[in-house]
């Protein structure tokens, strides 16, 4: 990015023109960055509560006040209940290594609850390295040299708009864009082609894309014999899933299925893209794990243009573990998913979880089952911190708030997701108000709590060349000046490690046999599991009969943006609900009513859209909007279960079965 600073206020903000992937542009989101930066509802010095939780009725305090507070309260109740009566809850506020993992040392030193899993992708990562091992994607440079492009649930223009560029490349050679996705996002409405697949079903379709492209002769035999186990196994699986059972389970038609597979097995160079809202889901690490195995059948990991790409990259490949591992004498930590926040706030024994420290997210708005979380937050006995930029819900309820800057005001390492650059990000303008950054704050809690470590003393620049020791660092190391100077590098990993029987898998080889999957108590070969709340007839579905999803909405990233007038009128102004006519018509309802909608867990206010862009017996909305700007202050979260995924302890947004009704 390159940001325009007059007075030490930024005044513009654009992509940087020389930067390979970025190419001059940003999304719609971050072009209005400042807008977040200079925000009315921007936290500017350290608050502490003056009425009841949940009102967010504070009065400023200054930083010293603040930490001597919260260093004598986890002091307090270590010496009571011990280190795992803390709770430190962190996400994706900011990915950037240093911000995101410098609470780390200080938290293992203290013994605090550690979190585990995800709110996103732990699943996906989880699934797809039984197939092929982690940490194996195609260069999406190469997308421009592909025959044929399936985004598979991912909504690239909204989510990844930065891949455009190389799929419109491809597009103008002739390369076909196929998009999978039970809604016509905006990515689907440029496609070739929009398989309105039925939400929980796409292991079936890889199933019996499979199955027709082996009958049919059109995998790579050679490929399958050096680099790949237990394809005879894998031919057997499949053979249940005939076109015309896929089409009973998607709800295609059968010929569309057969369509699909030739057209993925007659292009050697044919790129998936795989998207992460059709893994949030109870059965979220077989559907990657099965769709995982298409490029390892037709070979095309081999073609330059094709192969395979989950999200997450270059900040997933650095040593992040230099600052989060556990150092040598650390107390073990007791473990919490990230999804099952509210129950552990309100149910967790031997110790009870007496404080929580929120830094990077906001919980309230995104975490699953939002009414035990706000049962959790409301706890009296409760000591909340939350270290924000913003006056979120989550802030609503904190103790003491603390202000954090914006990446515009620190320094880090910005290594990408999606795609394999890394550079050094410097502070455009001093801190808004008194805000500070994470690291920065924790020097000061650290020191108060009388936990020394590297990383609360060395300077950034020798953190920094820690956590670049990545394995796949360019040959001869990085270019340091040049990363200095603000140029972007690109990481190396070994090409074609299959070749090797070098994947991370235990044979090394692709494995369409996974004996760590049977390990796990899981089929040991892809299947389609039915989703508990999917689209087939039950129980529940008689009383639920609508599949409730969700997509990343095109103007906010997660939660955050949402304090932004201009992003939400550009959202919508009010967060909606899509229903197809059908759907509404039985409900009698229209485009602009409000509705209720509802399940066991929860209830939320929602206005209707109705359109053709969703599937029958399916509702999508656009993620997440803050619950304070919803009727009733509560938004979709209400909805969804805080089950675990099959493998990865990931959330299962995507899978909640809805009944919709008017409001009244
Ligand atoms: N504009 C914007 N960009 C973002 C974000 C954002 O909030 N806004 N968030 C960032 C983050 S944290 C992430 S993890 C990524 C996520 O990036 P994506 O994976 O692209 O986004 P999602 O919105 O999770 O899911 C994409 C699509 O999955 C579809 N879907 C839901 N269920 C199913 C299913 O069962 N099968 C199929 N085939 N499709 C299904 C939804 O309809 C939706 O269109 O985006 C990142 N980029
Ligand atoms: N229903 C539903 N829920 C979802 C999703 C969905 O699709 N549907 N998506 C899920 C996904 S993929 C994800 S990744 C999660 C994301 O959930 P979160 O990680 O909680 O992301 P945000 O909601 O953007 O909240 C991040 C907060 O961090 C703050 N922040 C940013 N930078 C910093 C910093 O440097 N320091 C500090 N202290 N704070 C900072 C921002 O102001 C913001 O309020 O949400 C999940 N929740
Ligand atoms: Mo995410």
């Amino acid at each position: 990015m390159r940001v325009g600073v007059e007075d030490g206020r930024i005044v513009s903000i654009t992509g940087d023109p020389d930067h390979p992937i970025t190419q001059g542009f940003l999304c719609g989101k971050v072009n209005r960055y400042a807008e977040r930066v200079y925000s009315p509802n921007r936290v500017l010095t350290p608050l502490r509560r003056t009425g009841p939780k949940g009102e967010g009725k504070f009065a400023p305090i200054g930083w010293e006040e603040a930490l001597d507070e919260i260093a004598g309260r986890f002091k307090t109740i270590i010496a009571e209940h011990g280190g795992a009566a803390i709770l430190p809850y962190n996400y994706s506020g900011s990915v950037a290594p240093i911000t995101k993992l410098s609470g780390h040392p200080l938290f293992n030193r203290l013994g605090a609850s550690r979190t585990v899993g995800s709110l996103c992708s732990s699943q996906a990562f989880a699934g797809q390295a039984f197939t092929t091992g982690a940490q194996l994607h195609s260069d999406v440079e190469d997308i421009q040299h592909a025959d044929l492009i399936i985004l598979w649930g991912s909504n690239v223009v909204a989510t990844n708009i930065h891949l455009m560029p190389f799929i419109k490349k491809a597009r103008k050679k002739g390369a076909r864009l196929i998009v999978i996705d039970p809604l016509k996002n905006h990515t689907a409405r440029q496609a070739d082609w929009h398989i309105p697949i039925r939400p929980g079903t796409d292991a079936a379709l890889a199933l019996g894309m499979m199955r027709h492209i082996i009958a049919e002769g059109l995998h790579d035999m050679a490929f399958i014999d050096r680099y790949t186990l237990g394809f005879e196994d894998l031919k057997d699986a499949c053979e249940a899933y005939t076109p015309e059972r896929v089409a009973d389970i998607t709800g295609l038609p059968a010929g569309d299925v057969v369509r699909l597979a030739e057209e993925y097995g007659r292009n050697r160079a044919a790129f998936l893209r795989l998207g992460l809202g059709l893994t949030r889901r109870r059965n979220g690490g077989m559907v990657v794990r099965t769709i995982s195995c298409l490029p390892s059948l037709t070979g095309a990991w081999e073609e330059k243009g094709g192969g395979f790409i989950r999200n997450g990259w270059a900040n997933g490949t650095l040593n992040g573990g230099y600052l989060s591992a556990p150092r040598p004498g650390d107390p073990p930590g007791r473990e919490i998913p990230y999804a099952q926040l509210g129950e552990a706030l309100v149910s967790a024994q031997d110790p009870p979880i007496m404080a929580l420290y929120v830094y990077g997210s906001n919980p309230a708005a995104v975490a699953p089952n939002q009414k035990r979380v706000f049962e959790g937050l409301l706890r009296e006995d409760l000591f909340v911190v939350v270290h924000e930029q913003m006056y979120t819900d989550t802030v609503d309820y904190a103790d003491i708030v603390l202000p954090a800057t914006t990446f515009m005001e620190q320094e880090d390492l910005a290594a990408a997701s999606g795609n394999r650059y890394i550079q050094i990000s410097r502070p455009a303008i001093a801190p808004v108000g008194q805000a500070k950054s994470n690291l920065e704050t924790f020097r000061l809690l650290a020191a108060r709590m009388d936990v020394e470590d590297p990383v609360y003393s060395e300077s950034f620049e020798q953190i920094v060349e820690h956590v670049l020791e990545s394995e796949w660092a360019p040959a001869g190391g990085w270019d340091m000046e040049a990363l200095w100077r603000g140029k972007a590098q690109k990481l190396v990993p070994p090409e074609a490690p299959w070749r090797q029987g070098a994947l991370r898998t235990p044979s090394g080889k692709f494995e369409f046999f996974s004996q760590r999957m049977a390990g796990e108590g899981l089929s040991p070969v892809p299947e389609f599991v039915a989703s508990q709340e999917g689209h087939t007839d039950n129980d529940l579905k008689a009383r639920y009969p609508l599949q409730f999803t969700c997509a990343h909405a095109h103007n906010f990233i997660n939660s955050s943006f949402t304090e932004v007038p201009a992003s939400r009128k550009l959202q919508s102004q009010a967060p909606f609900i899509r229903l197809n006519p059908l759907d509404a018509e039985a409900r009698g309802l229209g485009s602009g009513d409000m509705c209720r909608v509802f399940n066991d867990r929860g209830d939320c206010i929602l206005r209707v859209e109705v359109t053709e862009n969703i599937r029958p017996s399916v509702v999508s909305v656009d993620t997440v909007w803050w619950p304070k700007f919803h009727q009733g202050t509560r938004n979709v979260n209400q909805l969804v279960s805080d089950d675990l995924t099959d493998v990865g302890k990931g959330p299962v947004y995507q899978e909640s079965l809805v009944q919709i009704e008017a409001a009244v």
